[in-house]
Formats: C-alpha cells, structure tokens, sequence
C-alpha cells in the first residue's frame, strides 16, 4: 500500500547506495515522493553545483525535502520517516537494546565501509595511481566477515530478526556495491540470504538501482 505525500522530495542518483538506502525505506513506509535526479558525473558532478550545495553543503546524495525540511545523511534521513510517518510500518524495534542492535549494524556498513569506498575517495585513490577497485573490495569484506557471523546468530529470516528493518535497507544497498564491484560472496552465505530475500519484497524491487529513471 502506498500513501501519496506530494511533500517528499528526494534528490539522489540511481547508483548511490545511500540514496538507494533511502529508496528502500521511502517504500517500506508506503510513501510516495517526487524523485529530482543528480549526476554525480556529468558536468564535473551535479553535487557540487551552487543550486545543490545550497541544499546540502557536503555536496552528497541523498537530500530529502519534506515540508520545508532539507534533510541529509542517509541514516538520519531514514530515522526521521520513522518518526514523522510513525503510523506506517516501524523501520527500527520498539525495545532500546533491538534498536541499538539494528542501529549498530546499520552503521557498521554506513560508518566502516561506505565513507571508503566513495566516488570522491575513488577518484582521489585513481588519481594517486592506486588500485581504487581492490580498496574497496578490502574495506568491504573487513566489515562483511564482522557481520556474518551477526547474521547467522540470529539465524533469522532479516539482518536483525523476524521483521525487515533499517539494517536491511542498508544492507541490501551495499550488497549491490560489492557484487558491482566483485566482492567474492561465497564466503558470506547469510549476508547473501538476506539480501535475496529482502530483494523479494516489493519495497525493495521497486528500490532498485536499474528501475530508476536516470538508470543509464
Ligand atoms: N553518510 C552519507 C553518505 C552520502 C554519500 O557519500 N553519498 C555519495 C553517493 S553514495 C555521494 O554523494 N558521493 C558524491 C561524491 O563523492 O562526490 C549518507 O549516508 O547519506
């Protein structure tokens, strides 16, 4: 079911597993929005235009309008629909301990490995002659082998337990990184489960990179 909130606009790119993040919740709550594309790579980079900058200073997707609020970081932004729309399906659990746990996960891939494997961090390794591709894979896999084992704990059917929640919209945005760029997933056998059956909801389908309008 979808509510439509004329007031939600996203700006993101298609590829951004931040924005993608941002997708999957957007659904997950059943909430509409108008979705304003930004090049990271045409033009030098949209993000850094005057008009973008202006609506978030550090020059990264997504932002997210709502009702006069521009919100930035991916994981704030997220807490907040929890909030606003708290009537709609919960991203996060109701007890403090589960909270933290799904929060620590999150932020183990938003905190650990995301900020490395950036396009600014990219173009900046390829322009020192380094091997952008196999940081990024390194950084990656040295948080996936911390959360695998998390996972397989639980032995449950989502990252954090027996409902969908933040850690999988987060989740699921870096497993599309890491199979782009060629992370051996054999090794991480319950990551990957979570992450087709989370790919078989329809809030997360729709989330898709390639169903995207600006997808190339
Ligand atoms: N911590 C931020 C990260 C945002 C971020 O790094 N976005 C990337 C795309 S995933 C970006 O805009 N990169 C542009 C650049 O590096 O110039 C969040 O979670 O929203």
């Amino acid at each position: 079911m979808s509510t439509f909130n004329s007031e939600l606009r996203l700006h993101g790119y298609w590829r951004s597993s931040a924005t993608y993040r941002v997708r999957i919740a957007l659904n997950l709550k059943g909430l509409d929005y108008e979705y304003v594309p930004v090049h990271l790579v045409k033009d030098g980079g949209q993000q850094h235009s005057a008009a973008y900058r202006e609506m978030n200073p550090q020059e990264l997707v997504p932002t997210l309008e709502h009702q006069g609020h521009r919100l930035t970081q991916s994981l704030a932004i997220m807490e907040y629909l929890d909030e606003a729309f708290a009537s709609t399906p919960a991203l996060l659990p109701e007890s403090y301990a589960e909270r933290a746990a799904v929060r620590a996960f999150a932020q183990a891939i938003a905190c650990e490995i995301a900020p490395l494997g950036n396009l600014r961090v990219m173009q900046y390794l390829k322009r020192h002659d380094m091997d952008a591709e196999a940081w990024s894979r390194h950084w990656m896999t040295t948080t996936f082998d911390a959360l695998e084992p998390m996972v397989f704990a639980g032995g449950a059917a989502f990252a954090m337990g027996e409902e969908v929640t933040m850690a999988d919209c987060v989740l699921v945005a870096q497993m599309y990184n890491a199979r782009r760029f060629g992370v051996d997933l054999d090794k991480y056998p319950a990551l990957v489960a979570v992450d087709a059956r989370c790919r078989e909801l329809e809030a997360f389908m729709r989330a898709a990179p390639e169903q995207q309008p600006d997808a190339a």
